[in-house]
């Protein structure tokens, strides 16, 4: 149920049917009076003093309840809310001599004729966040990675040479209100964001301010040592993270402080196996230290299943397998056991949160109901810690949750709803389809399961196809203006033409199926998909996606994507250099590399934050105040990072996609071994 809205609100206080007419209004107050004098002065006294409390809170409160007002649709995006303001792309900031007048209507389904001014162009305070970036300190690196059979001498790089200067953000947009979104994206009112100004700053505020579009990016493989620009990208993130987040689990670069979601060292862990494979033997090393000396799992603290299964436990596993580590391994086992208490449910579909210390385990405050992608993606990892450990116990537990979702009435052609209930273990919120938030690893594991296993069991091959047949028959359309196909999502059977970026990872899923030997037809949809991926992003000012994207099915003319303004922030998200990584690997399409090249340096260009980390931004349609949102996420050195640096790499040996499977955050698992026939 949706809390009432502001308007629902105002009117339910001010319509009183009784007191329409001006007599009864006037008789009305004489007896009010009336009864005011009856009362005793203390009475009196009391009820004016109520009042007189009343009022100033009232005041006080005013600014943070309007505030939580705005925010509402925010906080329910994943819910459908189909009442929030559009922004057209193509409507672009107006700078100089025309900033004043409104924007040109812009045509489409989502938006009537009359737009009203475009809310990125509200008037802020002093732009001009773009600082040229400090020399760059050459480091001479050893190209030396993974275990002896992945190391490999000689030259890994495309090219030599260097990047072209970039340019960094530095400066603050306007504060938002708190809004949790998905996957470790639990995203904080901003902190303490404004950076003191320097000479530099004031040196840029001088310059002219460029849409992304302007500038020109360099595309070409000739010139530019892209793996090197990965490194140097990852080398800028950990600097950051060391500086001012050291063992903790997230930087926030801006402040130059730490977030704390769990206490594990989430960053450092997530990026153990990224930095093995880039060859960053000091950072390793260093972190290594870290995991031997600090890290223990022996404490009084709720972790989250799915995000600690898929960063730590992934994380550990990986490392473990690229090393041959014992250290990594003893770790995963540590922690593997100690989760295992969130299976201990009267339905066996797991519970959300753990307390690794005390060995219990709950749902959610508010609800008894697991997310379906949560429990239907810890799979590749507990499975894989029973291989190597030679216990059971692991993998039997996260079987048993897919036997039962396997068997599961209230599918819709293969498309499951969102929630599981941990005590009937029956779906829940039946009805809504998406392949976003809170689903979509659940398509991702079914397919990766089964090539982890050596394709032999069949039940999730039969899902797999299941579902993408749903996904064809319900939720892919096409854009009216240009064509573009897109996933939607299915409503107790309406359509919403709305893409999380989170669905980028299908185009990467549905081509390992098929160079696995599925449908062709599968690949044919990558293809589309990637390319609608890529205009997420080029579509946009600074050229980054945002969070979601809505289309056009109009068969007018007019823009295929639209934003709407509480999707327009950018996490760092890694679903679509995954994708670009894959159809590389798989086509050797030139095109997909330079698409994700194109991504990095708009992520240095737009994130990136003087003296050290990167940043999510507020907003990707305004190039000249991107809105710093002081965060930098785990899965930004765990995937997007490793995921780049592997489309860039010639060495298709360096994590051979018939070799290994990749987890839904990255970390490579070994693909097992026949058994012997
Ligand atoms: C990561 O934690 C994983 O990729 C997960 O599957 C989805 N969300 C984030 C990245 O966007």
């Amino acid at each position: 149920m949706y809390p009432p809205s502001r308007k629902d609100f105002i009117s339910l206080t001010l319509s009183d049917p009784h007191s329409h007419s001006y007599n009864n209004g006037k008789h009305r107050r004489q007896s009010c009076w009336r009864k005011w004098k009856q009362l005793s002065r203390l009475q009196r006294s009391l009820i004016l003093f109520l009042l007189a409390l009343l009022l100033i809170f009232g005041l006080l409160s005013y600014p943070s309840i309007t505030k939580q007002w705005g925010g509402l649709p925010e906080r329910e995006d994943w819910l459908e809310l189909n009442d929030r303001e559009l922004i057209p792309l193509g409507v672009k900031p107006v700078l100089g001599p025309d900033a004043d007048k409104p924007p040109a209507p812009v045509a489409g389904p989502h938006v009537g004729d009359a737009v009203g001014p475009d809310p990125v162009l509200e008037p802020r305070g002093p732009n001009i966040p773009i600082l040229p970036k400090p020399p760059i300190k050459k480091k001479s690196f050893q190209n030396k990675r993974g275990p002896p059979s992945l190391q490999k001498n000689g030259s890994i790089s495309d090219t030599g040479g260097r990047e072209k200067q970039e340019q960094e953000v530095v400066e603050d947009e306007d504060k938002e209100k708190k809004i949790v979104s998905w996957r470790g994206a639990m995203i904080e009112p901003d902190q303490a964001t404004e950076l003191p100004p320097s000479a530099n700053d004031k040196e840029a505020a001088a310059l002219p301010a460029k849409p992304a579009n302007t500038i020109s990016l360099e595309v070409s493989t000739g010139k530019v040592d892209r793996l090197e620009a990965v490194r140097e990208a990852f080398r800028h993130a950990w600097k950051g993270y060391k500086d001012h987040a050291w063992g903790h689990d997230e930087l926030k670069p801006i402040s130059k402080s730490f977030g704390e979601w769990f206490g594990l060292g989430l960053t450092l862990i997530d990026s153990l196996d990224t930095m093995w494979i880039l060859g960053l033997k000091e950072e390793f090393g260093e972190a290594r230290t870290w995991v031997e000396k600090e890290l223990s799992f022996s404490k009084n603290v709720d972790v989250n299943l799915f995000e600690t299964t898929i960063r730590v436990l992934g994380g550990l596993l990986s490392t473990y397998h690229l090393t041959g580590d014992q250290l990594f391994l003893d770790k995963a086992k540590d922690l593997g056991s100690r989760l295992m208490p969130a299976f201990k449910t009267p339905s066996k579909i797991p519970f959300s949160d753990v307390n690794i210390g005390k060995g219990t385990a709950h749902p959610p405050r508010w609800t008894s109901d697991s997310t379906l992608a949560e429990v239907t993606s810890i799979q590749l990892e507990f499975r894989e810690l029973s291989r190597i450990t030679q216990e059971p116990q692991y993998q039997d537990v996260v079987n048993e949750v897919m036997k039962l979702v396997h068997r599961l009435p209230g599918k819709h052609d293969g498309l499951v709803p969102m929630f599981i209930n941990t005590n009937s273990g029956q779906f829940t919120h039946k009805g809504v389809f998406t392949l976003g938030a809170r689903a979509d690893s659940y398509y991702e594991y079914l397919l990766k399961q089964w090539i982890q296993g050596g394709k032999t069991e069949d039940d999730l091959l039969e899902d797999y196809l299941q579902a993408v047949e749903g996904v064809k028959k319900h939720l892919v359309k096409q854009t009216g203006p240009s064509g573009l196909t897109f996933v939607g999502e299915l409503s107790h059977n309406r359509f919403n033409a709305k893409m999380d970026h989170l669905v980028c990872f299908l185009p990467g899923t549905l081509a390992l199926g098929a160079h696995n030997n599925l449908p062709g037809d599968h690949m044919d949809l990558a293809v589309q998909l990637m390319e609608t991926c890529h205009q997420m992003y080029t579509q946009m000012e600074t050229g980054l996606s945002p969070e979601i994207a809505h289309f056009n099915l109009q068969t007018s003319d007019g823009h295929d994507v639209v934003v709407k303004p509480a999707d327009r922030h950018n996490l760092l998200r890694p679903e679509t250099v995954e994708s670009l990584f894959y159809m590389y690997r798989f086509t050797k399409d030139t095109k997909y590399r330079d698409w994700g090249w194109e991504i990095l340096q708009n992520f240095n260009k737009y994130t990136k934050v003087p003296g050290g980390g990167y940043t999510s931004i507020n907003n990707v349609r305004d190039p000249v105040n991107p809105g710093p949102r002081d965060k930098m996420e785990s899965f930004f050195l765990g995937e997007t990072l490793k995921y780049l640096y592997l489309l860039f790499s010639d060495d298709t040996e360096l994590l051979s996609l018939d070799k290994y499977v990749f987890n839904t955050e990255a970390h490579p698992l070994p693909i097992w071994p026949s058994p012997p026939k």
